[in-house]
Formats: structure tokens, sequence, C-alpha cells
């Protein structure tokens, strides 16, 4: 079944069970078309097909290749208000050229240059940064100050004000993701300019957050009023590198056993709840072990995943590809993903499943890739 690019155009359709065209159901069509009426029948393949067909496709970004763009848009392109930040998003080739990585969920790298602010706004849309490699950069959410390091994911919950501040004399680069498509999708959006230079200045090794939020099973009873949404602000790398490592040595130790053999993950959350750090995201680090293959697993839903570290190959749908780290691929709705590791490989992901689950329209399913071949 095709899908027309104009809702009201009805064209002759491939679906099976059509009616023999004839001048009389020409004319009915036109009368539909005048109308602005659609009939089900000529689209009905498109709309409500037996499982997920999304139209986005899966999709490898090579660190290698964005690196050097983001630096060239470093040296010819200010940041500063208006454009607000230097990020460039990752484009679905099945998105008709939207900034989408998937229809949900946006996926860029920005860059800062020493001495360089990220101007202060606030919107509706959830955000979060992972840090692949290099520091110096600042995010100063809601006037607290976040130093970024490799391998520290920041979240800011929707409508928190943040700018950037990079306090080093050399450049860093980064990787956003928000559920800017999701929003924008839904009509949702909301935007407001703060001040144009970040107001907050300092370099603090911990954030005020990490000092209140960051020590584990600890909730502090201090009276600071309202408990923010997403109260801790980073979780540090050293932290989520342990958890993962633990994890592994207890496998081997015979003691628990990982989500399958060689394979450790953590999911981030929020301290005051223990569910996804946001309503819309669901973020998660896994490491596999040297040698390791996962099962082909199919999710509704989409997934933006970033190799962090290690080498191996990624197979999603018909698509597989070997990769490295900082290279960034694109899990379209009911594709099956296998990861393979060859000396080990560490994996930061992120995807829209707490729609889906707050929706009841979530649906996972190992898949036998050998049956199905896609
Ligand atoms: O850093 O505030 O990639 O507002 C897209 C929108 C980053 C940000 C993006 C944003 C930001
Ligand atoms: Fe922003």
């Amino acid at each position: 079944m095709t899908m027309t690019a104009s809702p009201v155009k009805i064209a002759a359709s491939d679906a099976a069970d059509q009616p023999t065209r004839t001048p009389e159901l020409d004319a009915l069509y036109r009368g539909f078309e005048s109308e602005l009426l659609v009939p089900l029948w000529t689209e009905i393949g498109d709309l409500m097909p037996a499982h997920p067909r999304s139209k986005a496709l899966p999709h490898l970004w090579r660190w290698q290749d964005l690196l050097p763009l983001a630096a060239q848009a470093g040296e010819l392109v200010p940041v500063g208000r208006g454009g607000e930040r230097r990020a460039i998003a990752l484009a679905n080739p099945g998105l008709g050229g939207r900034p989408f990585a998937t229809p949900t969920l946006w996926a860029a790298i920005q860059y800062l240059n020493p001495g360089e602010d990220a101007p202060v706004h606030r919107h509706t849309q959830n955000a979060f940064r992972f840090v692949v490699e290099g520091e110096g950069v600042w995010t100063v959410v809601n006037g607290d100050a976040v130093a970024m390091r490799r391998g520290d994911f920041l979240p800011q919950a929707g409508w928190a004000w943040h700018g950037h501040h990079n306090a080093t004399d050399a450049p860093m680069a980064w990787i956003d993701g928000l559920d800017i498509p999701f929003q924008y999708a839904l009509d949702a959006t909301f935007f407001e300019f703060g001040p144009d230079a970040v107001d907050n200045l300092e370099t603090p090794d911990r954030s005020r957050s990490e000092r209140l939020w960051g020590h584990p099973g600890l909730r502090p009873l201090t009276h600071l009023g309202p408990t923010p949404a997403t109260p801790l602000l980073v979780y540090r790398w050293e932290h989520t590198d342990k958890a993962l490592a633990d994890q592994l040595a207890l496998e081997k130790e015979g003691v628990a056993a990982t989500v399958e053999p060689g394979h450790a993950a953590v999911r981030y959350t929020n301290p005051t709840d223990g569910r996804d750090v946001m309503p819309t995201l669901r973020t998660e680090f896994h490491r596999l072990a040297p040698g390791t293959e996962t099962t082909a697993v199919s999710e509704v839903g989409s997934t933006v995943a970033q190799v962090f570290d290690g080498t191996g190959e990624v197979v999603v749908g018909d698509r597989t590809w070997t990769v490295e780290r900082g290279d960034l691929f694109v899990v379209p709705s009911w594709q099956p993903l296998t990861l393979r590791s060859e000396h080990g490989l560490d994996l930061f992901r992120f995807s829209d499943t707490p729609v889906f689950e707050n929706l009841h329209l979530h649906r996972r399913q190992e898949t036998d890739r050998q049956e199905t071949g896609r």
C-alpha cells in the first residue's frame, strides 16, 4: 500500500479487494476529494498494519564524520540568541529531511568553543546531555552549575532554565537527546528566553544537586522547598562504570545473573521514585563482555544509541554495521536489534519507551533472526 503525500488525493490503490475502476467510481472519488473526504478502504494497509512499519530507517552516523563537521561549525557559526545552540541534528533518511533521528527523538552533536556561552532558555521539551569525550563545559540548570565530563549523563527536565558555558581553553562536543519530534507532533511545545549569558559562571567540581541528591539511598530531609521533578542533574561515569563492572564480576563469581550472559546494564532513574529520569525518555547504559552476542529484540518505540567504548557489530533489521567509539545509530520501532562485542562494548542508549508503557502500547519480542530474516 502506498501512502500518498496529500491525504485527500485518492489514488488507484494497490491494496487487495479494491472495487473495479469505472467512470462512476472515479466520479465518486472526485466527489470525496472535493469534499475533503478519504475512504478507509484505500488507506487501511498503511494506517492499520499488522505491526509497526516505521517510516524511519535503521541508520548509522560515524563520530569521525560528525566531529570534524561540528568543529567546522565552531569556526563558521557563532552561538547566541536566536539560533540558541550550535547543535547539529541527526536527520533520519526515512523522515523526509526533518531534523528527527526517529519519529519521536531528537539527537544532536553540540559544540562549544573556549569561553563561549550558549544562552539561557527553557522549553517544555525534556532533554539530556551525554559526554562521549572531553570536558570543560558547565551546564547551568536553574542556576546550578554542573561540570560535564566523559561518561557523564546529565538529564534536564522540561521547563528548567538552562545555558551552557565553556570555562576552559579547549572546545568541547557532546550529544543532546530531546523529545522535540514527539512534542512537535503533539503541538505541546512552549519556549521562553532567559538571559543572553549564563548567569552563574562558577565552576564547582560538584553541583549542588549532586551534594543533595547524589548519595545512593539517602533522601535529603532538609527544608529546601519542593523537590524538583528531576532532582539529580548528573549521573557520574565513575558510578555507572563501577555498577557495570560489579554486575559482570558477580556473574563471573556465580553469585548473580546479568540480563543475559556477558551483558550488564543499568537504567538512569529518578532517586525519589526509581522511575525513568524523565517522563518521555528512557536512558540506559549497557556493557557487553568481550565476545558477547545479545538476543535479537523488537520493541515498540524507537531508540538512539551511541557507542561509548570498545568495538563490535550492530544489527538493526536488515542492516549490519561495525562500530567504534562515538558512532550513533537508530533503531526504528519494531525492528530487531542485536549487539555483538569484539573486545567488549560499552553503549549508551535512549528511547521513548516510557510514552508507550504509560499508554499501554508497549510490546517487546525476542526475535529469531534466522526465521524472520528482518
Ligand atoms: O542545549 O538547550 O540539541 O534547547 C536542541 C535544543 C540542545 C540545548 C539541542 C536545545 C538544546
Ligand atoms: Fe535547550
